[in-house]
């Protein structure tokens, strides 16, 4: 290429620039929070924008304990790889967080998961989120999420015999109760056993720490009562954490 023509290519590039339609860069949606949850990041099929603009009942309550009200819901898509299934997603204006639940253990076929309730269970800022996700012949079980050092997380409670881990049992049958609610600082675990003529009851305690929960097995209490003492135990015939 001669020298001379090199100035000419340049104002052409210049000028064909300057003609070409103009594309302008998308300007953030104000509705669409700037932040995706690198929880997401062991499900690749799912787009955190898919969940943000999904509808659906969301739950308010402040979960991230910053003062102000975030929106809690759950994000299902069967065709998702498993183990990533359905998210417990929580929104604030700021962004989203989202942690999945372990979908081997959902009833879907019973309309779950679904938000049970938000409730202060621990002595950290910011609300748990109690999902219902499973439904047995008698006894039911929900899994609990809380917000730790800034992620949502699901809490890892001790493993109990006959309960899936990760999930705490309530409800059941005339042959064996479950419950699960609060005790001034402490996580209640009740279980009543038919037994001869009456229950064993048992009372289990956990410390809530985060989003581990430790055994404090000193404080177990066992009784045996006749059945009509039963109703004595109120958390029998409570909706879990109802009395967080
Ligand atoms: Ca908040």
């Amino acid at each position: 290429m001669p020298p001379t023509a090199r100035p000419l290519l340049a104002a052409l590039v210049v000028l064909a620039a300057a003609c070409s339609p103009k594309v302008e860069s998308p300007r953030p949606d104000p509705r669409e929070p700037r932040t995706i949850p690198l929880s997401l990041s062991g499900c690749p099929s799912v787009s955190p924008l898919e969940i943000v603009r999904s509808p659906g009942r969301s739950v308010p309550g402040d979960v991230d304990g910053d003062g102000r009200s975030d929106r809690v819901s759950l994000f299902v898509d069967r065709t998702a790889e498993p183990g990533c299934v359905a998210l417990v997603v929580v929104r604030d204006r700021d962004g989203i967080d989202a942690v999945a639940l372990n979908d081997g253990l959902i009833s879907f076929e019973l309309g779950l998961p679904r938000v049970s309730s938000l409730v202060d269970i621990d002595s950290a800022r910011g609300l748990e989120i109690v999902i219902d996700v499973a439904q047995g012949a008698s006894t039911a079980f929900v899994g609990v999420f809380s917000m730790a050092s800034g992620r949502l997380e699901r809490v890892r409670p001790p493993r109990l015999p006959n309960i899936p881990a990760g999930l705490f049992a309530h409800g059941g049958s005339v042959a064996h109760l479950d419950a699960v609610d609060c005790r001034r600082d402490l996580v209640m675990l009740s279980s009543a056993l038919a037994e001869g003529r009456g229950y064993v009851v048992t009372r289990r305690f956990l410390e809530p720490r985060g989003t581990r929960w430790f055994p404090q097995r000193s404080l177990t209490e066992r009784s045996s009562v006749r059945p009509q003492r039963l109703t004595r135990f109120r958390e029998f015939s409570a909706a879990p954490f109802s009395s967080c």
